[in-house]
Order: C-alpha cells, then structure tokens, then sequence
C-alpha cells in the first residue's frame, strides 16, 4: 500500500540500504517561498552542495499522484516555473492530493512525513512554520509544529522567522516535547538574523554531537524531531530591527487584505523581498545553503554512529 503512493528515487533508495547520508530538501520554498528564477538556482545548488559533500539529496514533492523522494532536474524546474500554482501541501493535503493525482509543493510537515517513511533522518530547510503573531485570535498555529512532535526527523533552519511569534512557538514546542538546539549559539536566530533576543534550549559545538543527541532520543524511543537552529552566516544578515520594520508594514497589509491561512506565509515572505528590495531573497539562499552543509555534517556522523 505505501509503495503504491511513495517513490523513492534509487540513488536515494541505495544510499539507504548502504548506511550511507542522505538529506531531504522541502518543496514549498521553491514554488511558494522564493520567485522564478531564484527558486530553481537556489534549489540546483542545494542539491549540488550536498553532493559535493559525499552525500545524496532527496527533494521531495507530489507528483503523478506519488510522494517522491528524490527529484529529476526537470522536476524541480517544474516545481520552480509553475510556483504558486502548484499547491502548498502539508499533512492535510496528502490524501486528496495523491488520490486526485495534483501535484503539491511539500512544506517542512509533509515533507517529515515523507522522509520518514523513506527512512531519512536528517532535512534541511530556509525557516520552519510556527504560531503566527496574533494566533490567540487567528489560531494560525503551523502544522509543522505537530509534525515536529510526532515525527522522527530532525529539521536543520535557520531558526524562526520573525513573521512568527518566536516566544509563543518555543513555548508550543517545549509543551510537545521538541528540543530546540542552537549550533554554536545560546540565541535562537530568526532567520534573516543570527539575532532574536530568544535563548536556544541549549547551545550544540559539533555535527557528531547533534547526531549523538538524535540517536539518543529516538533510542529512547522519544517520539518526534529536533530542531537545529543554525545562524545565517554574520556576512550576509539583514539587522534585526530593519527586518521587524519590514515585517510590521506586512502584517499590517497583510490584515488590510484579510489574507490568512496557508495564503499568509508566502505573502510575508514576498512582501518582505519587496520592501527589502530582493536583500531578503539573497539572505534566504544564504542562509539555505549554510543550513545544507551543516545537514550533510550531522547526516554523515549520524550514519557512522549506526556502524
Ligand atoms: N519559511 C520560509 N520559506 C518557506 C516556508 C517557511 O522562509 O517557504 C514554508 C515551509 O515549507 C513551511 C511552510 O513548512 O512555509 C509553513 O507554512 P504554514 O505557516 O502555512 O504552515
Ligand atoms: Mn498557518
């Protein structure tokens, strides 16, 4: 039954069998998060930076009415042309997506499911979905964050996205459970800066200890992933407070619009390119790729801890 909806490319399928690293990649920042033609330069060079580093990349997406883990280049620049016309899918989606054979677009949810059921443990990722400001009216609470409780794949971002209320999604993952580990800082980034003013649950120095620290948990059988908040590089950061300008004029948009849902995070993001003047897209595949060096880093010591 789950080969009948799951294909797993075999490179990747290889890979697996052999205990050799594999990281999964998300679909929805390409054909929501980042405009043509950034979406396919930045996802070509993704998957080409986890190569280079002796590991196998494994984009993954509806298409034809399968979950595949593992995308051809002309999938991907499927993906990246057709962008918003290709639906945002999280956990929702799935069933009807696949059963109708519409192609979808996975955020970071759908896209732990698929990994885990293709037995990967290790995906990297721009900045995961979390409880939207004002989520005590809206209730817009990203179901990334329930995959995140349930679902044994650790997450590799760029912390969290001040469109969020940082406090209130640490707060939500702490109550499910979910650790929040900050690579060489105690301050949980946001994204677009290695500055929030919010702490790490704890600070992590090294790619083997990450992977001793997941192992460690799901031999335990603690149910669920890790968060690996991974600053953008100081270079290539917007200031923090010009970010938060930026983002209080799309908000207040945003309410003018009455744009809610799965509609309000790729709107954010496109308002914030605009008002940025294209330096937040710049930031955003900086920090993409640094999150992808450090995946492939974990991955590889994960598997050389399962010898
Ligand atoms: N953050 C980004 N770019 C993105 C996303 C988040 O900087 O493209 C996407 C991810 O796929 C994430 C999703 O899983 O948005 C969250 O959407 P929502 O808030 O509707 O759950
Ligand atoms: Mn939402």
């Amino acid at each position: 039954m789950i080969q009948d909806y799951l294909d797993i490319h075999p490179t990747v399928q290889h890979a697996l069998e052999n205990n050799r690293p594999v990281v999964a990649l998300e679909s929805t920042i390409i054909s929501h998060g980042m405009p043509y033609p950034q979406n396919f330069e930045t996802a070509i060079e993704t998957e080409a930076l986890v190569r280079n580093a002796e590991a196998v990349p494994a984009t993954i997406a509806l298409l034809n009415g399968k979950i595949k883990v593992g995308l051809a280049h002309d999938e991907i620049e499927h993906l990246a042309k057709s962008g918003k016309t290709i639906v945002k899918a999280s956990r929702r989606d799935l069933p009807y997506l696949l059963c109708n054979s519409i192609d979808g677009a996975t955020t970071v949810a759908a896209t732990m499911i698929a990994a885990n059921l293709a037995g990967i443990k290790v995906f990297a990722t721009g900045g995961i979905g979390g409880v939207h400001r004002g989520a005590a009216e809206t209730f817009d609470i990203s179901a990334d964050l329930q995959e995140l409780a349930t679902t044994n794949v650790a997450v590799v971002c760029a912390g969290i996205k001040s469109i969020l209320d940082l406090g209130l999604t640490m707060e939500y993952l702490e109550t499910h459970g979910v650790p929040v580990l900050g690579y060489k800082t105690k301050e949980l980034p946001a994204f677009y800066s290695s500055k929030s003013g919010h702490s790490v649950n704890y600070t992590v120095e090294s790619p083997d200890q990450i992977a001793k620290v997941l192992n460690i948990k799901w031999s335990l059988n603690l149910k669920g992933g890790v968060v690996i908040a991974n600053p953008i590089p100081k270079d290539q950061e917007l200031k923090f407070e010009e970010v938060n300008q930026v983002i209080e004029i799309a908000l207040k948009e945003e309410k003018k619009l009455h744009i809610k849902g799965k509609e309000s995070t790729p709107f954010l993001l496109e308002k914030v390119r605009e008002l940025t003047g294209g330096r937040s897209l710049d930031a955003n595949s900086a920090l993409v790729r640094n999150n992808v060096k450090l995946a492939c880093d974990i991955a590889k010591a994960y598997c050389l801890q399962q010898r």
